[in-house]
C-alpha cells in the first residue's frame, strides 16, 4: 500500500477545514500555530512512513523474487542431480564391463605368453641340437644349397614321360602337336605312363558299344573310364618304341603284365603289334600276344578271325583287336565283382591271370617310351 502525496495533501486540507473556529483566541492562537505546523509535521512523518513502507515493499518484492529464484534453482538442482546420477550409473556399468573385458584379455595375453615361452624352450632345444651337430662336423657348412635343379621340360610334351609332374593325374600331352588330355600314371615303376584305356567301377559305367569312328577319335572322361583313340595311339607309337604295362584287379587282388613292344599301325586297319612279354616283370600272365597282328574291329566294322560272325557283337559290343575272339576283352561290359562265375563272353577279362570268366573290377593299359 502506498500513500501518494496527493492523498496527504487531501488529509491536511481536511484538518484545516475542521479547526477554523480556533482562530482569534489567545490559547487558540498557540493551538492554531501548533495545528498549522501539524500538517507539515504529519506530512514529514507520513513521508518517512511512506519511505519505510516503500522499503518494506521493495524488501518483500526482493524476498518474493528470491523465493521464486529458489524454487527455480531447486528444480534445476534436482534435474542436475538426476542427470549426474544417470551418468554415474552409466559410468559404473561401463567400468564394470571394461573390467570384465580387461580380465579376459589379461587371460588371453597370459596364455599367449605361456605359448611363447614353450616355443622359446623348443627353439633353444633346437639351437642346442644344431650346435651339437656343428661340433660333431667341424668342416660341415650349415648352408643348404637351394639352387633349383635344372630340368628341361618340353613346351609340348609328347606323352606323360615328358611331363615333369610326379603326381598321377589328368595332364595335357601333344602327340601330334595338338593338345590331348590323358591320365598319367607317374608312380608305377618310376612313372611316365600314358594311360590309353581305363576300366573301373563308376556310376554310370562308360558305354563302350561305340562305332569304329568313335574308337578312332577316342571317348570317355580322362578322370574315369576312357579310350584314348586309335589315331593318337598310332601317332605316339610310330615315333618311338613303346613298352606296355597292363594292370588288372579283381576285388582286393591285383596283378600286372609287361610287354617290351607295343605299336599300332596306320591306315584304316590300325594293326596291332605287341611283343616281348616280360615273364620276369609280370604276375598276370600273357593274354595279349594272342591279339598281335590283328586289325581293329568294332561293332560296325568286323575285321576279326571269326568268319561266322562278329566278335564285337558276341563279346559285349566293344572295339578291340579281336582274333577268334579273345584272351582279353578290355572293352566288354563291366562285370564288376561278380561273386559267382557266369560263363559269358560279355565282360572284362584277362584270362591268363585267374582263368576264364573271372571278371575284372579294374583294368588299365598304359605305355611309355622304352629306354634301352
Ligand atoms: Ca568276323
Amino acid at each position: 500500500m502506498k500513500l501518494s502525496k496527493d492523498k496527504v495533501r487531501f488529509i491536511l486540507l481536511l484538518i484545516a477545514l475542521i479547526f477554523p473556529a480556533a482562530k482569534g483566541n489567545v490559547h487558540s492562537e498557540t493551538l492554531y500555530s501548533e495545528l498549522s505546523s501539524l500538517p507539515n509535521k504529519l506530512s514529514s512523518v507520513l513521508s518517512g512512513f511512506e519511505e519505510d513502507l516503500a522499503s518494506v515493499e521493495t524488501a518483500l518484492e526482493s524476498i518474493k523474487v528470491l523465493r521464486n529464484d529458489g524454487k527455480t534453482a531447486n528444480a534445476k538442482l534436482e534435474r542436475w542431480q538426476n542427470r549426474i546420477k544417470g551418468n554415474l550409473q552409466e559410468l559404473s556399468e561401463f567400468l564394470s564391463n571394461e573390467t570384465n573385458g580387461i580380465k579376459s584379455e589379461v587371460s588371453i595375453v597370459s596364455n599367449s605368453l605361456k605359448s611363447l615361452e614353450s616355443y622359446r624352450n623348443w627353439i633353444e632345444q633346437l639351437q642346442d641340437a644344431v650346435e651339437d651337430v656343428d661340433m660333431g662336423l667341424p668342416h660341415a657348412s650349415p648352408r643348404i644349397d637351394i639352387s633349383p635343379v635344372q630340368t628341361e621340360v618340353p613346351l609340348t610334351p609328347a606323352d606323360c614321360s615328358e611331363r615333369p609332374e610326379k603326381i598321377s593325374g589328368v595332364y595335357t600331352i601333344y602327340p601330334s602337336g595338338a593338345a590331348v588330355q590323358v591320365y598319367c600314371d607317374q608312380t608305377t615303376d618310376g612313372g611316365g605312363w600314358t594311360v590309353f584305356l581305363r576300366r573301373q567301377k563308376q556310376e554310370p559305367q562308360l558305354n563302350f558299344r561305340q562305332t569304329f569312328s568313335k574308337y578312332e577319335e577316342g571317348f570317355g572322361s580322362r578322370s574315369g573310364e576312357y579310350w584314348l583313340g586309335l589315331k593318337n595311339l598310332h601317332i605316339l607309337t610310330s615315333q618311338k618304341q613303346y613298352e606296355l604295362r597292363v594292370l588288372v584287379a579283381k576285388g582286393a587282388e591285383s596283378a600286372s603284365s609287361h610287354y617290351q613292344k607295343f605299336q599300332v599301325g596306320g591306315g584304316s586297319s590300325y594293326k596291332l603289334q605287341v611283343e616281348g612279354y616280360d615273364k620276369e616283370r609280370s604276375t598276370a600272365g600273357d593274354s595279349f600276344t594272342y591279339h598281335s597282328g590283328h586289325q581293329f574291329s568294332a561293332i560296325d566294322r568286323d575285321r576279326d578271325s571269326a568268319s561266322g560272325g562278329s566278335c564285337s557283337e558276341w563279346s559285349g559290343g566293344g572295339g578291340w583287336w579281336y582274333n577268334f575272339c579273345y584272351m582279353t576283352n578290355p572293352t566288354g561290359l563291366f562285370g564288376g565283382d561278380k561273386p559267382a562265375h557266369e560263363d559269358s563272353d560279355l565282360y572284362l577279362e584277362w584270362r591268363n591271370w585267374q582263368g576264364y570268366y573271372a571278371y575284372l573290377s579294374k583294368l588299365t593299359f598304359m605305355i611309355r617310351p622304352k629306354t634301352l
